[in-house]
């Protein structure tokens, strides 16, 4: 039974069990080896982002000097992205409530240092879909507010296993990862965190 940390923000602590963490991790170490991790650029600027990335599922989200977007292809490889696993998808029909398919999910990876600022999630072109995300490894300290960047916000630390979803008036809120937490978890094998975001792009065909 998920605690409610704003309206239609759900949070599941401990939804994926440590056998279930532990398929989940193997199925992604496969799709990193199909899809490597990429330093994803800021717009116009080209500044890195601390947090390194890769996709699976139909489409990708990507962040170059050219912009933000989703796209078929690996920016390195030219490779499609690998299929969802199918926990993943298991875990969308689960959580998400809605009969809508997801179209992508973005890997995060954050070494002990890695950051994400405040910002919202805009470059899909359906926001009636939720955002589902998964979180193994360390425990982060993730961020929320409201719609405005300057409401106020509340911290929560999201522990491996995990599940978040935002739909309704979360979707577009505030959000980011102040910092993570090194040395609590054992389950990657070395310090650092996973977060997985399933998502849906476009408007029902
Ligand atoms: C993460 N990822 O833990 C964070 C938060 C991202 C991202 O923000 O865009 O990849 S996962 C929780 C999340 C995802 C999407 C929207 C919202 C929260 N939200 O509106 O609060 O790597
Ligand atoms: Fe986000």
């Amino acid at each position: 039974l998920p605690l409610e940390l704003a309206p239609g923000c759900l949070w599941w602590q401990g939804y994926l069990d440590r056998a279930a963490q532990e398929a989940l991790v193997a199925d992604i170490r496969d799709v990193l080896r199909a899809a490597p991790l990429f330093t994803p650029r800021m717009p116009r600027t080209g500044k890195p982002f601390s947090v390194r990335m890769s996709n699976c599922g139909p489409l990708g989200w990507v962040s170059d000097e050219a912009g933000y977007r989703y796209q078929p292809l690996h920016p390195v490889t030219g490779a499609p992205w690998p299929p969802f696993p199918a926990a993943l998808r298991r875990a969308w029909e689960e959580l998400a409530g809605t009969d809508l398919s997801p179209e992508a999910c973005l890997i995060n990876w954050y070494d002990r240092e890695a950051r994400m600022g405040l910002h919202q999630d805009r470059d899909e072109q359906e926001f009636a879909a939720p955002v589902l995300s998964l979180s193994l490894g360390d425990t982060a300290i993730f961020r929320i507010g409201g719609t405005g960047r300057r409401d106020p916000t509340r911290s929560i630390r999201l522990a491996s296993g995990d599940a978040l979803l935002l739909s309704g008036p979360s979707r577009l809120a505030f959000h980011g990862i102040d910092r993570i937490v090194a040395g609590t978890s054992t389950l990657l094998g070395q310090p650092g965190r996973i977060n997985l975001t399933l998502r849906r792009v476009h408007p029902a065909r």
